[in-house]
């Protein structure tokens, strides 16, 4: 599905854009059934196992930051995790046999949808290798203006960075503390529909929705089937769940090592939850909190 210059253009950046990606009908299925989702958070008094409200959600005026794995709730979401036009792109990139990793959908609602720190998805799973990236499906037009995700070009080839905080990890880089040129980072923007497809250990990141339109962003991990992951064994490790997520392909129990930069993200974040919370011990933040801006 890629063409050449698209897997050229993964390889050497660490990122490709594929415009018109989601066809509009699947578009507008995703776009009213988000909303009627959203809607759903009205009541919520705290974040659960489907919600992750932001700081100021009440339950009369919902504020859903992340809607979490929403393919284990919804059936939309279950089946957009297997369409073809998004995993025929990411096995160009990462070959035939695949697994889900995670699922969300951010939500940067207009004038206070909140920033992502800089960060390496490598840093909170690392993986027997890397073969593994992440597919992002724009539901909304996304410009310079509301917030689009930004990445590093060319650190998925870098070290994997620290990401802790006092010790502890906290899922988000020091910018003060690093020698990435944030400033050369690329804004991946495009109309409703465009898919971006960013490798594992890119380091990425997003500011804070700045207009008074939404962005929602549909983000769906993959790995090769034969990537493990290091911490398996800590997480209650059940083979079946593991099995389960494959989405093309068949499972396999014979993991391939590569020799790849690996930090175990422990200890454990203070602020468990999100990458949301888990960030907000960083105490050299690079983006504005939507309180300052307030
Ligand atoms: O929503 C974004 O702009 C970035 C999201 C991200 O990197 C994450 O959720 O891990």
């Amino acid at each position: 599905m890629l063409t050449p210059t698209q897997i050229g253009e993964y390889e050497d950046r660490g990122f490709t854009l594929v415009e018109g990606a989601v066809p509009p009908n699947l578009l507008t299925e995703l776009r009213a059934g988000t909303d009627e989702i959203v809607e759903a958070a009205c009541g919520l008094t705290e974040s659960d196992e489907r919600y992750d409200l932001e700081a100021l959600h009440t339950p009369e005026a919902p504020r859903v930051r992340r809607l979490k794995s929403p393919y284990l709730f919804w059936p939309l979401f279950a089946k957009l995790v297997r369409e073809a036009c998004i995993l025929d792109a990411v096995e160009d990139l990462l070959g035939h046999e695949l697994r889900l990793y995670n699922h969300k959908v951010n939500i940067k609602a207009p004038e206070y949808g909140a920033a992502v720190e800089w960060h390496q998805d490598w840093a909170f799973y690392p993986h027997t290798n890397d073969d593994g990236l992440a597919a992002g499906i724009y539901l909304d037009d996304v410009t310079e203006e509301n917030g689009p995700m930004m990445i590093v070009p060319g650190s998925h080839r870098g070290e994997v960075y620290d990401h802790h905080a006092d010790g502890y990890f906290c899922g988000a880089i020091d910018p003060t503390a690093c020698d990435l040129d944030f400033g050369g980072a690329v804004p991946l923007t495009g109309p409703a529909g465009t898919m971006t497809l960013h490798h594992v250990r890119a380091v990425h990141g997003s500011d804070l929705n700045r207009s008074s339109r939404p962005r929602r962003f549909v983000i769906q991990g993959y790995f090769a089937a034969d990537a493990w992951p290091l911490q398996g064994y800590l997480n209650n490790f059940d083979l079946e769940t593991f099995d389960a997520k494959i989405v093309r392909g068949r499972p396999t129990g014979a993991p391939r090592m590569a020799d790849v930069p690996v930090r175990i993200p422990l200890p454990e974040a203070l602020n468990q939850g999100s990458i949301y919370e888990n960030q907000n011990t960083l105490e050299h933040r690079y983006f504005a909190t939507y309180e300052e801006v307030a």
